[in-house]
């Protein structure tokens, strides 16, 4: 039988228990892997064992994307109008929204998030993304072309089948959502792969999607390590399509395996080193608001994060000194207190990454401003870090680093900005801070990256599609756009005079 996670949180911000199931969810039920094999889920706080999850083989994954495939054919997919669907969808958002405080706390505790923007925007930014795809469930329709006298067609927005999510560890619950929100809307049933750091809030939205009602097999979670349970997915000739959010190496994979067994679709959303702009005329209290949360909410570990940071000469001086002190105010520690601004990196492994970067900047002749270095301590907390004195071919410059440390560079001219901000092989987001719209309008235009943000961070919202240029990857999360990476064109010709 598989185990079931209790803890008790009595804290400042969440006094309750919470329940995880922790055996794989597939076909509508808890069951253990073929071969009860689990593994550690880790606190990044203390480093602490949290508990075990089960972790699913080759085996489980054929298991759960037959069972996925069996419920597309008999109770999804063509049989279920997109109302009813629409309507599920509603409801497993409303069961989120109930139990936000729980998830939350589920999502602090594994991934080491302060509470306040685990429940504020991982969560709520969850629920609004379920709400806004269950309103497209029965909307997604295709168009009817006059073709000559007497005939016509008409397209369909078929679903593709069986979808695989491949989820990374820096917003678990949202990247979810991201995914399971478009598939099941359009009509797929989905195989989901969390992060084998992070597996827990997935668990508990399996629990969620039960409650809700959704049919048996719509919705699975197999959790398991990328190298096995996550390319057991990608090869299996019965997924139709994988959307895949984490680096740019295991996307690269991804999209090979892809391409060598049954050709499935594949959306890409992989990392960034994303440019941050800011002009003379910048706000600079604003800005340097808005430029902290780009670079060290979630500790850094966003794919979107703005990390090369190039401000104009005029403001240089000013910039750096205010976001320098907001750096070092910023508070770091347990993740349900109020005052907690910045949790932990993720993991040991990320802890050691986001040293050696640093590291390789000092070594390269790069001068630290603040921070560059682990706080003493179990946990994997590190101080928010800036580099100035930096070069463009330097390791901190050219790699995406998905930690709490920016690089500052001057520059004199708009045209030197653009060129510097586009210097990059990624192109995932851009910031540009500035009050003269026509430059701002301008500059964004000009930098090669899916998203811009002006005059604002990271603040997305499900209307708007993102995704990224380059080796950023491709194809679109949320919105519109994104009903097309999970439906597939049907063109129906009608000859109504029934002659050649
Ligand atoms: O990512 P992986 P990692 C970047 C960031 C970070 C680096 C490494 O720079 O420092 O990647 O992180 C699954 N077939 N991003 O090593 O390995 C894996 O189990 C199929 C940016 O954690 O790409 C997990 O579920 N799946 C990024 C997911 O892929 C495989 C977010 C991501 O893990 C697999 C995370 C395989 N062969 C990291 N191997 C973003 N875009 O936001 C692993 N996985």
């Amino acid at each position: 039988m598989p185990g079931t996670f209790t803890h008790e949180f009595a804290t400042e911000l969440y006094n309750g228990t919470v329940t995880v199931n922790t055996g794989l969810f597939i076909n509508g039920q808890f069951v253990d892997s073929v071969d009860r094999e689990s593994i550690d889920v880790i606190s990044p706080v203390d480093g602490s064992v949290i508990t075990k999850v089960s972790i699913g083989n080759a085996r489980d994954i054929d298991i759960a994307v037959k069972a996925a495939r069996a419920a597309f054919k008999s109770s999804w997919g063509l049989k279920v109008p997109g109302s009813e669907r629409g309507k599920l969808l509603y409801k497993l958002a409303d069961l989120l929204e109930k139990n936000a405080d729980a998830v939350a706390a589920i999502e602090a505790l594994d991934a080491g998030k302060p509470f306040v923007y685990a429940k504020g925007q991982d969560v709520q930014d969850a629920i609004d993304n379920l709400r806004y795809f269950a309103g497209w469930a029965d909307k997604n329709h295709g168009q009817t072309i006059e073709t000559a006298e007497a005939k016509f067609a008409y397209t369909r927005h078929e679903p593709i089948g069986t979808v695989a999510g491949i989820v990374p560890w820096n917003f678990p619950l949202y990247i979810t959502i991201w995914k399971i929100a478009p598939a099941l809307a359009t009509g797929n049933t989905i195989v989901l792969k969390p992060s084998e750091m992070t597996p827990l809030s997935a668990l508990k939205l399996a629990e969620l999607a039960k409650e809700a009602g959704f049919p048996d097999g719509v919705l699975n979670v197999v959790t398991g390590y990328g190298a096995v349970a996550g390319q057991a997915l990608t090869e299996h000739p019965l997924v139709g399509k994988v959307s895949f959010t984490g680096s740019t190496t295991i996307g690269r994979k991804v999209m090979e395996t892809a391409a060598k067994t049954n050709l499935k679709r594949v959306t890409l959303e992989l990392g960034g080193n994303s440019p941050t702009l800011i002009f003379d005329d910048a706000n600079l209290e604003q800005t340097v608001k808005w430029v902290c949360w780009i670079i060290f909410h979630n500790c850094g570990q966003m794919c979107a994060a703005g990390a090369r940071i190039l401000v104009q000469e005029g403001i240089y001086d000013k910039f750096l000194q205010a976001f320098t002190d907001a750096a070092e105010s910023l508070k770091q520690g347990d993740s349900f207190k109020a005052t907690t601004q910045q949790g932990p990196l993720v993991s040991k492994t990320q802890l050691d990454r986001v040293l050696g970067y640093i590291e390789s900047g000092k070594q390269e002749g790069a001068r630290i401003v603040t921070g560059g270095s682990h706080i003493e301590g179990p946990g994997y907390f590190v101080k928010p870090t800036i580099f100035v004195d930096v070069k463009p071919d330097m390791k901190i410059v050219r790699e995406e680093i998905f930690g709490p440390v920016a690089v500052v560079f001057k520059f004199k001219t708009e045209e030197e900005a653009i060129e510097a901000a586009n210097d990059t092989d990624y192109g995932l987001s851009s910031y540009v801070f500035t009050e003269n719209v026509s430059r701002a309008i301008r500059v964004s235009n000009a930098i090669e990256a899916g998203s811009c943000f002006i005059n604002e961070a990271i603040l997305m919202r499900p209307q708007v599609p993102f995704g990224g240029y380059k080796q950023s990857g491709y194809g679109k999360d949320m919105s519109e756009y994104a009903l097309e990476a999970y439906t597939q064109v049907k063109a129906v010709h009608v000859n109504l005079s029934l002659k050649l």
